[in-house]
């Protein structure tokens, strides 16, 4: 069987270059993009910035006034977020990289993952041409740069495309996955967060190379079956998930900054019950239903967190929404010590 050519395109800080595309003028200055939290002039925390502003370290989930610190005097711009400009950009640019794809997957408003196989006749030499042309014609047609990662699967591509930003190109052949991957911290692999990074670390493991090196047997033990394995087999580069178009699933949220920070529940819910129902509002509207119920929660230390509930069958029904968010604050509130600062539903 030929080895796939997957890559996965990634456009460079997103959010900050929207806005330096519609004022030029920014190009020079650091740029934070915020999410004012409303409550007062400067809460809230940075969804992203340019790069800039990172080398001041500014970056995504830190407060706005720590941004603020970091860049006094430095003639930085704070902008709010204009979700519905970048899903107009996005949606232009997820056009085109469709176009070069014989198969294609958004994944995020920023991201989307494309098989070039047979595009490329299975030649790496050929893909990275076709990628330098789809950077081109991102650039020429929509006036952004992103970074591109090539590599024999979804994993790969991944790690590859975060090596090297802004305007980046990484090819990773199959003979180089292992080398490739082995040096690198084990936070790079998906489904590596703060915490398991930790846990690991005590464990010994720091580099992708050393998770690969531990039995398997042991992470299975440490970490259940199913994320064990992933574990493993991700530190060899192993990974089989297909590139395939996403379904016609979407979200409906509506999140709300609570009047102070509070982990009562009561005072949550009356909060949550608002959100429900306008949530509810906007699924009777477009006469849709759910199969799937999520909760979030900001923290006083604006970590974002979620749960949620996938239904054995979809249903419309208030009631059923109230009831679940309430079940699935109960059970966050009795796993967390934290304030929350803002709430959120979904479905
Ligand atoms: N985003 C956010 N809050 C976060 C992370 C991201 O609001 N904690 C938003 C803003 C980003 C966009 O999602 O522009 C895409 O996220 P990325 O992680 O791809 O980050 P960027 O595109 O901003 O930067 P990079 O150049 O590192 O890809
Ligand atoms: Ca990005
Ligand atoms: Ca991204």
């Amino acid at each position: 069987m030929q080895a796939r050519v997957i890559m996965l395109v990634d456009l460079d800080y997103f959010f900050a270059q929207c806005e330096e595309r519609r004022n030029p003028s920014l190009r020079e200055k650091p740029v934070v993009v915020c999410v004012y939290s409303g409550r007062s002039e400067d809460s809230g925390a940075v969804s992203t910035a340019n790069y800039v502003a990172r080398k001041y370290g500014v970056t995504s989930g830190i407060p706005i006034f720590l941004a603020k610190k970091k860049l006094k005097e430095k003639d930085a711009v704070f902008l709010p977020v204009d979700h519905e400009f970048y899903e107009e950009v996005s949606e232009k640019i997820m056009k085109i990289l469709r176009s070069h794809a014989d198969l294609f997957e958004q994944v995020g408003i920023d991201e989307a993952y494309l098989d070039v196989s047979q595009k490329v006749k299975g030649s790496l030499e050929e893909a990275k041409e076709l990628a330098q042309k789809i950077k081109e014609e991102v650039k020429a047609q929509q006036k952004l740069t992103c970074s591109i990662g090539i590599g024999p699967n979804k994993l790969v591509a991944k790690v590859a495309a975060d090596i090297q930003k802004p305007d980046g190109l990484t090819i990773v052949k199959p003979e180089q996955v292992e080398s490739f991957l082995s040096p690198l911290p084990v936070s790079r692999l998906i489904g590596v967060g703060r915490k398991t990074k930790k846990r690991m670390q005590t464990l010994g493991i720091r580099t992708i190379g050393d998770l690969a090196k531990y039995d398997v047997q042991r992470l299975i033990e440490i970490f259940g079956k199913k994320l064990g394995t992933y574990f493993h087999n991700a530190s060899i580069g192993e990974d089989y998930e297909l590139v395939q178009e996403r379904g016609e699933v979407e979200s409906i949220s509506r999140i709300s900054t609570l009047k102070e920070d509070t982990r009562d529940l009561k005072i949550i819910l009356e909060k949550t019950k608002q959100l429900c129902d306008e949530v509810h509002a906007k699924l009777v509207q477009r006469e849709l239903g759910f199969k799937s119920v999520g909760i979030v929660a900001v923290m006083t230390d604006m970590s974002v967190r979620s749960r949620s509930k996938t239904l054995e069958n979809p249903t419309n029904e208030l009631e059923v929404l109230k009831k679940i968010v309430k079940e699935l604050f109960e059970k966050f509130l009795s796993e967390s010590e934290l304030e929350a600062r803002r709430v959120g539903v979904k479905v």
